[in-house]
């Protein structure tokens, strides 16, 4: 029996466009999530992984599946109909599962065979049984899986072409800000994978350096620091030799024991979401968890940065209390901080999200027409109408913020720190470059966007 497992590309976002220019390779990750269904899948099945992002293949030139499985992110949701539709002409059973399936169930049950909502570690295998026996159900639900139970995932059927491994230790997150799906697909419960399973599994990753997918890899609480320790001091005791990078709260530079464990457990980088400067902004975006009174921020940077740690900050533009400005304050903003680098998204109503409610009730969903427009929901292009900034505004506000920022000078000033920071000077240079590299590629993707879908913001 043959699986296809598909991740569908999406032409407009730019990260994926390797060719253009060639910093990307390092920005290109692997869909963890069919690696993960392909650990679930009994050995009758043989499974090709099709990852788009490297390029779609000749379909018709393949030989015919016995079953496709298709995962879409919301941008995805547009290329993965038109995969399924493909193969539903052969007669070739489609289903589709991941965050988009599970949030717009009626818009996808409309174009495939059958769609798994939630996690799929509790139901996989009576898909594939139901398949194997022309039985498929229109629809399953995975709910939450329990951790004991997340496979290995087939880290050995996507070996070439990628810069970074990926692995997940963790799911959940209590804090469920109003623009994140993660709380509403993930649950509020933060649940932990076993130790010696995480171990494990990293030492069956082949690239030396993995991107570690969870929210938080820190947690929220006490125990869950304690749990993060363990585990760090179980991967440095395994000596993986791995360089990781991971996503993180800031608290996480709370504690000198963590970082030192951290580090020592290969950790060469962490992705910290700012979202704003303004404790207002906070407010709006339901992220608390940011408002702690007193932190110098600055100093918790330098803290994180002291064990040899990138720390890359990321921003959200479009707040009800974004004016005119915006772009120039995020940049110094993140400036002062003294992040590496800077990743700065527009705010987007994705559906499932508190927020999608918030937007849909007062009318300022501007690209609503779907599914066509799902593209557009990369988080790299102003969907909506935003209370202070016009479209015109907001695009040049994102373009100011992104020249400043990486601009020559400030990266070799970078650049400098890092060096005698000791800081992994190459990786933090390439990671600007590559975002330098994307600003003209942006520049005529926003041309476009204002071209094609402009009047729908008036
Ligand atoms: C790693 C990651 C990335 C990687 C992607 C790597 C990759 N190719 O998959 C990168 C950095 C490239 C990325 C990019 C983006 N991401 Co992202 N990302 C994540 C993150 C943190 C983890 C995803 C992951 O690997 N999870 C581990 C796997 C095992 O879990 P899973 O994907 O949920 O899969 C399980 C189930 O969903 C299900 N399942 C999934 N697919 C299928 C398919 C079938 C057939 C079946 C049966 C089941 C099934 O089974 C799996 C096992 O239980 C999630 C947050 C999250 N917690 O999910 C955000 C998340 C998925 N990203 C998000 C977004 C918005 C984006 C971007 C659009 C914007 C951005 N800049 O972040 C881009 C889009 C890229 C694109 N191609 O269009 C949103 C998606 C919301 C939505 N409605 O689409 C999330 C949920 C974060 C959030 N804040 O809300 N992302
Ligand atoms: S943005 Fe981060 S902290 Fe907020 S709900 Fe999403 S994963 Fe949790």
């Amino acid at each position: 029996m043959r699986l296809y497992l598909i991740n569908p590309s999406n032409p407009l976002v730019s990260i994926v466009k390797v060719k253009e220019s060639r910093w990307n390779r390092y920005r290109v990750w692997k869909p963890l999530s069919l690696m993960v269904l392909a650990g679930l899948t009994p050995p009758e099945w043989e499974i090709s992984i099709v990852d788009e992002n490297l390029g779609a293949p000749d379909y018709p030139t393949m030989p015919r599946p016995d079953l496709v499985g298709i995962t879409a992110f919301t941008s995805q949701a547009n290329r993965a109909y038109e995969v399924a539709s493909h193969f539903r002409r052969l007669g070739v059973p489609v289903v589709m599962g991941g965050i988009h399936a599970t949030m717009c169930l009626d818009e996808v049950m409309e174009r495939v065979d059958s769609v798994v909502t939630g996690e799929a570690e509790g139901i996989w295998p009576q898909v594939l049984e139901d398949a194997l026996h022309g039985s498929l159900k229109r629809r399953y639900d995975g709910g939450l899986a329990e951790m004991n139970d997340v496979p290995f995932a087939r880290h050995d059927l996507l070996a070439k072409g990628y810069a970074f491994g990926a692995i997940q230790t963790t799911r959940g997150c209590p804090l469920n800000c109003s623009f994140c799906s993660v709380t509403a697909f993930n649950g509020t419960h933060y649940r932990q994978r076993p130790i010696p399973d995480v171990v494990r599994e990293f030492q069956l990753i082949r690239e030396k350096h993995v991107l570690v997918v969870d929210d938080n890899l820190i947690g929220t609480r006490p125990q869950h620091i304690a749990r993060a320790k363990d585990l760090f001091r179980a991967m440095a005791q395994a000596n993986l030799r791995k360089e990781w990078v991971a996503q993180a709260t800031i608290n996480f530079a709370d504690d000198q024991e963590l970082l030192a464990l951290a580090a020592k457990a290969g950790c060469s980088g962490i992705f910290i979401g700012f979202e704003t400067s303004a404790p207002e902004g906070l407010l709006e975006l339901g992220k608390k968890f940011n408002l702690l009174k007193g932190r110098d921020i600055r100093a918790s940077v330098r803290r994180i940065q002291r064990h040899h740690i990138l720390v890359a900050g990321s921003f959200i533009m479009g707040l009800d209390i974004d004016e005119p400005g915006i772009g120039k304050r995020i940049a110094e903003v993140a400036s002062q901080y003294g992040v590496d680098s800077l990743n700065v998204l527009f705010l987007t109503p994705l559906p499932g999200t508190r927020l999608w409610d918030q937007m849909k009730s007062e009318g300022r969903i501007a690209l609503d027409r779907f599914p066509e427009d799902w593209k557009y929901y990369t988080l790299t292009f102003p969907v909506a109408r935003y209370k202070n900034l016009s479209l015109g505004g907001i695009i040049e506000e994102m373009m100011f913020c992104n020249r400043e920022f990486y601009s020559m000078p400030r990266i070799l000033r970078r650049l400098s720190g890092n060096l005698w920071q000791h800081r992994k000077p190459l990786i933090s240079l390439v990671g600007s470059l590559s975002y330098r590299g994307n600003i003209p590629l942006n520049c005529k993707a926003y041309a476009n966007f204002k071209r094609q879908r402009g009047n729908r913001h008036d």
